[in-house]
């Protein structure tokens, strides 16, 4: 089979499209663990914009947590943030930082949201 330059650009272009959306969707999240404040404090920004960055936060249980919410946009999807597990759900004004602060008082895979639940983060909770 010869192929002129034409389809092999075609061939290519189609391979790394594909690759591109396996890596989407199976390719490693952004997993981030919260920083330790001098208050004892496991703290980290996310930024909202689309989605959450970081969309994976690793922390430890029973220490306390302060996730600084960070909307870098307007978009109504994301005004709102919701730990179901944790009974939090807070409203994040657009371009400003809202600090969401709990305990977590068990170990394991919690997904935090955005209100319609499109938009989904990680939350790790480690023992
Ligand atoms: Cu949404």
């Amino acid at each position: 089979m010869n192929l002129d330059s034409a389809e092999i650009a075609v061939l290519v272009a189609s391979v790394v499209a594909i690759i591109a959306i396996l890596w989407y969707f199976f390719g490693e999240r952004e997993k981030v663990a919260a920083g330790l404040s001098d208050t004892g404090v496991q703290q980290i920004k996310v930024t909202v914009k689309g989605g959450y960055s970081p969309d994976v936060i690793v922390v430890k249980q029973g220490v306390p947590v302060r996730l600084d919410f960070y909307r870098d946009e307007t978009a109504s999807c994301t005004e709102q943030v919701i730990f179901g597990d944790f009974g939090i759900a807070r409203d994040l004004p657009a371009f400003q930082t809202t600090p969401i602060e709990f305990t977590p008082d068990k170990a394991g895979e919690f997904t935090f949201a955005c209100g319609m639940n499109m938009v989904r983060g990680k939350l790790v909770v480690e023992r």
